[in-house]
C-alpha cells in the first residue's frame, strides 16, 4: 500500500468555500448531490487538475456551473475524481452526484445504517465514501445540508449546525435543511435520520445565550440518558470556567447508536456516540461505565474548541486535537471527582496500554511521520501519551503560563487547521521558554528510562541526586536525541515532613528536576537527616524509573508523601517488585518468599479510615498480570505470572481475612448514586470481596453478594469474583445462567456477560470462547459485542489467550480474517492484542508467529490489517 509522509504535505490547488449537500435517504440507493464552490488558489498553474478523493464510489453525474462536463475532461474511478480544464481565475461550482448504499456499508465508515437508523462516521476518511471531495482536514468549508427521507422510518433528520427549515413532501416524505456557519473539514460532517426517542434540556452560556440540548436514543431508553445530559451540562460549565470557552451554536445534539467503531465522534454540533457511552442506569451500568460516560461526553464536547474551531492541518497532527482533548477531559474528571484517584487510574491505563505499544513493533511517535492507514493511529500513544505531553508542558510552565499559552492558541488559531509547531509556539511565546528540546516528545517514539542514584553525606548534611536518561531504539528510529524530562520530586525526612530547601544550580524549580542532558546531579545542602527521595511524583513524566530503593524507603513514601499519587506509586512499586521476583521463582519451580511485608502494608492501607475508600481500593488492586509481564520484559511465561500472582493474592487474603470480611460487607447508604464517593465505597467493598472470597476458599460469600446485589456494579463485581476465583464451581455456572436470563434483552449488559467469561483464566477458556462465538446472540457485525468477547479474551486474559498450544492465537487469527471482510478497522484493532508477541517465551512466540503469518497470507486483506500484521512481523 501507499505510504503517506508528513514531509510531503502541500495545500490543495483549489480552495473550497461552500458545500451544499442534498441527501435522498434510501437503504440501498441514497442519492447524494454535492454542490461545491471552488476557486483556484493564487499561484497555482492554470492547467492544474482538480483531484477529489473517493472510496468505493461510483459517479452518477458531474456538472460545472450547472452544465454537464464533457466526459473527455474528467476521469472517475472508485477512489478518485479528476477534472481537467477548469476556470483559471473565476470562482466556479462543481456538482457531483453519487448513489450509495448505507444498508450494506458494514465498515461503519461513511453513511451506514444501525438498527434502522441512518448515521455517519467520517473521521478520518469516511466522507469520501459518501461523495467525491477534498477529504482532508485542512479544507474548511461552510456546509449546508438538506435531507429528504420517508417520514415513517426517519422521524428525525439531523445534521450539523442550526436547523434552517423543515417540512412535508409528497409520497410520505419529509425534509430538513441544516446550516453550519462555522467552516469545518469534512471529517466533522454528520447526518442522522431515524425514529428515535428524545430527551431535552438547555444550558445558558456565560454570555447569557440559551442552547438547546438534545440527546437521541433508542425508544424505551430515554430514562437512561439522564446522566449523560448532566455530564454535558457540567462539561459546558467547566470549559467556560477553566478556559473561558463558550459554546457557539444554538443547539447541541448527541445521538446514541449501537453499532459504532469508536467510543464517540465530535461532529460539529451533532456528536454521534456509541450507546455504551451514553446509556446508563443502576441496573445495567457499573460505576466505571458512569465515569466513562462523564469522561467521553466531556471529551467530545471539549473537541468543539480543541479539534473543531481549531482543527489539524493533516492527520499526522492528530495528537494536536486528541492529546490536548484527553488532557482536558482528564483534568475535568479530576475536578469532578477525586484528583489523586483519577490520576492513579490514568497512570495504570497509560502503563497498561501505552508502555507496551511504545516497547513493541507498533511503536510510533506521538506525532507519526509516516502512515499507511491512518485508522491505525488512533492509539494509546497519540491519545494517552499525547495527553501526558500536554501535562508536561503545564508542569514546566506552571498553571499561569500554561493558561496564557492556551489563550494565545485560541486567539491566534481560531478557524485554522494547525500544527504541533503552531501549538508549541504559543507556549514558548507566552512563557518566554525555549521548548525546542521538549518538542522531541512529539517526534521520538519509545518510553525514556531514567536511572536514579542518591548519595547521602552524613557529615556534610548534603544529599545528592544523580539522574541519567536513556531511550532505546524503536522501529525506524535507531538513534535518539536527549529529551527534556520534567521530574517532580520531594525529599521526605524521617519524621515524615518534607525538606524545603532547593538544590544547587538552576535546573530545578518548584519541586521539579529538569533533566535535559544525559546525566545531571542535584545537590541539596543543609539537610538535617537522611531523606527519602520521592521521584516522578504524580507521574510528572511518562518514563520508567530505575532506582535501587529499599523496601523501607518505599514504605516511608507510602506512609508519608504529601502527594497521594506518590504514596500509591510507592505501594505499587513494592507490589510490582515482589510479583516480578515471585514470577521468576515460580517459573524456575522454586518456592516463593513470604509476602508478609507486602500483605501488612496493603491491609494497613485498606483499613486506614483516614484515606478515601477509592484510594484504598486502588491500593488493594495488585498489578495486573500484564503489568508484571511488562516489567519482566522478555521470555515471558504467562502461567508462572498467573501462579505467582495468585499465591500473593492468597497470602494477602489470609493475612487480612478479618479486615476483608468486614470491608466486603460495607455498602454506601441509601439508594444507588453514581457519585464518586459512593462509587469509591463500592470499589473498596468489591476489592475486599475478592480477597475475602479467596480467604474463604469457596464461592459462598460471592454468591450471596451476587444474589443480594441491587445494582450492576455490585452484581458484576460478584460475578467476576466467582468466575476468576471459582471458575469450575456450580455456583459460578448458576450465576452466569441467571445473569444471561435476566439481561437477554439488553445488549450492553449482555456484553458484560461475554467479557467476563472471555477473561476467565485457564487453559480451556479458548473453547468456551469458541462456543460463545456460536451463541445465537453473538452478532459479529456489532463492534461492542465483538470487542467484549474477542477483545476481552485476547487483550484481557493473559493465561487463556496465551495458552501454550497456540489455540488462542489461532482463534484470534481466524476471527480477524473473518471480521476484516466486513469491518477492517475493527479487525485491525483486535489484532493489536498481539503486539507484544516477541516478548513471550520461545514456544509461544513461535505459535504467535505462525498465527500472524496465517493472517498475512490470507486473501484480500484490508490495508488496515495488512499494515498492522506487516509491522508486527517486520
Ligand atoms: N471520536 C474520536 C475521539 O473523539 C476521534 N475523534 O477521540
Ligand atoms: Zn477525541
Amino acid at each position: 500500500g501507499q505510504v503517506f509522509k508528513l514531509k510531503d504535505y502541500r495545500p490543495t490547488d483549489f480552495v473550497v468555500e461552500r458545500i451544499d449537500l442534498t441527501f435522498e435517504l434510501d437503504p440501498t440507493q441514497t442519492r447524494v448531490v454535492s454542490r461545491i464552490s471552488l476557486q483556484r488558489r493564487d499561484g497555482v498553474a492554470a492547467d492544474a487538475e482538480l483531484v477529489f478523493d473517493g472510496d468505493e464510489l461510483s459517479l452518477e453525474g458531474l456538472q460545472l456551473d450547472g452544465r454537464d462536463i464533457d466526459p473527455a475532461l474528467y476521469t472517475a474511478t472508485p477512489d478518485t475524481l479528476t477534472i481537467r480544464e477548469l476556470p483559471a481565475s473565476v470562482p466556479f461550482e462543481i456538482t457531483v452526484t453519487t448513489v450509495i448504499s448505507p444498508q450494506t456499508n458494514t465498515q461503519l465508515m461513511g453513511l451506514y445504517r444501525t438498527n434502522g437508523v441512518y448515521c455517519t462516521q467520517c473521521e478520518a476518511q469516511g466522507f469520501r465514501r459518501i461523495t467525491y471531495f477534498y477529504d482532508r482536514p485542512d479544507v474548511l468549508a461552510v456546509y449546508s445540508v438538506t435531507i429528504i427521507a420517508r417520514k415513517s422510518e426517519t422521524r428525525y433528520l439531523l445534521s450539523n449546525g442550526n436547523l434552517v427549515s423543515s417540512g412535508s413532501l409528497d409520497e410520505g416524505r419529509h425534509c430538513a435543511t441544516w446550516f453550519d456557519p462555522h467552516p469545518k473539514p469534512s471529517y466533522l460532517f454528520a447526518l442522522v435520520g431515524g425514529d428515535l426517542g428524545l430527551i431535552e434540556d438547555s444550558f445558558t452560556t456565560m454570555s447569557g445565550r440559551e442552547v438547546a440540548l438534545k440527546i437521541y436514543v433508542e425508544h424505551g431508553k430515554e430514562n437512561r440518558a439522564g446522566y449523560a445530559m448532566d455530564a454535558l451540562k457540567r462539561s459546558m460549565k467547566w470549559d467556560e470556567e477553566v478556559y473561558g470557552l463558550e459554546y457557539d451554536l444554538d443547539i447541541f445534539q448527541i445521538v446514541a447508536v449501537s453499532d459504532f467503531n469508536m467510543g464517540a465522534m465530535e461532529n460539529k454540533g451533532l456528536n454521534v456516540f456509541n450507546d455504551k457511552y451514553v446509556l446508563a442506569d443502576p441496573e445495567t451500568a457499573t460505576d466505571a461505565d458512569y465515569a466513562n460516560i462523564e469522561a467521553i461526553i466531556a471529551h467530545e464536547y471539549f473537541h468543539n474548541w480543541t479539534g473543531n474551531r481549531i482543527t489539524c492541518r493533516d492527520w499526522f497532527q492528530l495528537c494536536l486535537k486528541e492529546g490536548l482533548t484527553v488532557y482536558r477531559d482528564h483534568t475535568f474528571s479530576a475536578d469532578q471527582r477525586s484528583a489523586p484517584v483519577k490520576r492513579i487510574a490514568e497512570i495504570r491505563l497509560l502503563k497498561a496500554h501505552q508502555f507496551p505499544e511504545d516497547a513493541g513493533p507498533l511503536a510510533h511517535p506521538v506525532r507519526p511521520e509516516t502512515y499507511r492507514e491512518i485508522n491505525n493511529f488512533y492509539t494509546a500513544t497519540v491519545y494517552e501519551k499525547g495527553s501526558e505531553v500536554v501535562r508536561m508542558i503545564r508542569t514546566i510552565l506552571g498553571a499561569e503560563d500554561f493558561r496564557k499559552g492556551m489563550d494565545l492558541y485560541f486567539e491566534r488559531h481560531d478557524g485554522d487547521a494547525a500544527t504541533i509547531e503552531d501549538f508549541l509556539a504559543c507556549f514558548a511565546e507566552a512563557s518566554g521558554r525555549d521548548l525546542r528540546q521538549f518538542a522531541l516528545w512529539y517526534s521520538q517514539a519509545g518510553t525514556p528510562s531514567v536511572s536514579v542514584s542518591t548519595d547521602w553525606n552524613e557529615a556534610g548534611h548534603t544529599f545528592k541526586v544523580t539522574l541519567e536518561q536513556s531511550l532505546a531504539a524503536t522501529p525506524g528510529q535507531p538513534r535518539k536525541a536527549l529529551m527534556h524530562i520534567p521530574l517532580a520530586y520531594g525529599l521526605i525526612l524521617p519524621d515524615g515532613s518534607e525538606f524545603a530547601g532547593q538544590p544547587s544550580g538552576n535546573d530545578a524549580e518548584n519541586g521539579v528536576f529538569h533533566l535535559t542532558r544525559r546525566k545531571q546531579s542535584f545537590t541539596f545542602t543543609g539537610v538535617p537527616e537522611r531523606p527519602v527521595l520521592s521521584i516522578n511524583r504524580g507521574f510528572s513524566a511518562p518514563v520508567t524509573i530505575a532506582m535501587e530503593q529499599s523496601a523501607a524507603d518505599l514504605a516511608h513514601i507510602a506512609r508519608h508523601d504529601s502527594d497521594g499519587v506518590a504514596r500509591w506509586q510507592a505501594l505499587n512499586e513494592q507490589a510490582t517488585r515482589y510479583l516480578v521476583e515471585a514470577s521468576k521463582l515460580c517459573r524456575d519451580g522454586r518456592n516463593l518468599p513470604s509476602a508478609q511485608k507486602l500483605a501488612e502494608i496493603l491491609v494497613a492501607t485498606a483499613s486506614d479510615e483516614s484515606l478515601e475508600p477509592a484510594f484504598r481500593a486502588q491500593a488493594l488492586a495488585l498489578p495486573a498480570e500484564s503489568d508484571i509481564a511488562r516489567e519482566i520484559g522478555s521470555n515471558i511465561d504467562p502461567d508462572s505470572i498467573h501462579a505467582a500472582r495468585n499465591a500473593v493474592l492468597s497470602e494477602v487474603a489470609r493475612f487480612g481475612a478479618d479486615v476483608f470480611a468486614r470491608l466486603a460487607g460495607a455498602a454506601p447508604e441509601g439508594a444507588y448514586s453514581p457519585s464518586a464517593e459512593d462509587a469509591g465505597k463500592r470499589a473498596l467493598a468489591g476489592a475486599a470481596l475478592a480477597y475475602a472470597a479467596i480467604a474463604d476458599g469457596g464461592p459462598g460469600r460471592a454468591m450471596a453478594a451476587f444474589d443480594a446485589a441491587d445494582n450492576m456494579t455490585v452484581l458484576s463485581q460478584a460475578l467476576q469474583v466467582l468466575t476468576q476465583s471459582f471458575p469450575a464451581a456450580a455456583e459460578t455456572a448458576d450465576a452466569l445462567t441467571a445473569f444471561r436470563t435476566r439481561f437477554s434483552g439488553d445488549p450492553l449488559a449482555l456484553d458484560k456477560w461475554y467479557a467476563i467469561q472471555a477473561m476467565m483464566p485457564g487453559k480451556t477458556t479458548w473453547r468456551r470462547v469458541e462456543e460463545l462465538l456460536d451463541s445465537p446472540d453473538f452478532d459479529r457485525s456489532n463492534p461492542n459485542r465483538v470487542r467484549s468477547l474477542i477483545g476481552g479474551f485476547s487483550a484481557g486474559n493473559p493465561t487463556g489467550f496465551n495458552v501454550a498450544s497456540g489455540d488462542g492465537y489461532r482463534l484470534l487469527a481466524r476471527e480477524v480474517i473473518d471480521i476484516d471482510k466486513r469491518n477492517p478497522q475493527l479487525a485491525a484493532r483486535l489484532l493489536t492484542a498481539m503486539r507484544s508477541w516477541r516478548s513471550l517465551e520461545a514456544g509461544r512466540q513461535e505459535q504467535a508467529r505462525l498465527a500472524l503469518v496465517s493472517i498475512r497470507e490470507a486473501a484480500n486483506l484490508s490495508p488496515d490489517v495488512s499494515d498492522i500484521v506487516d509491522r508486527m512481523l517486520d
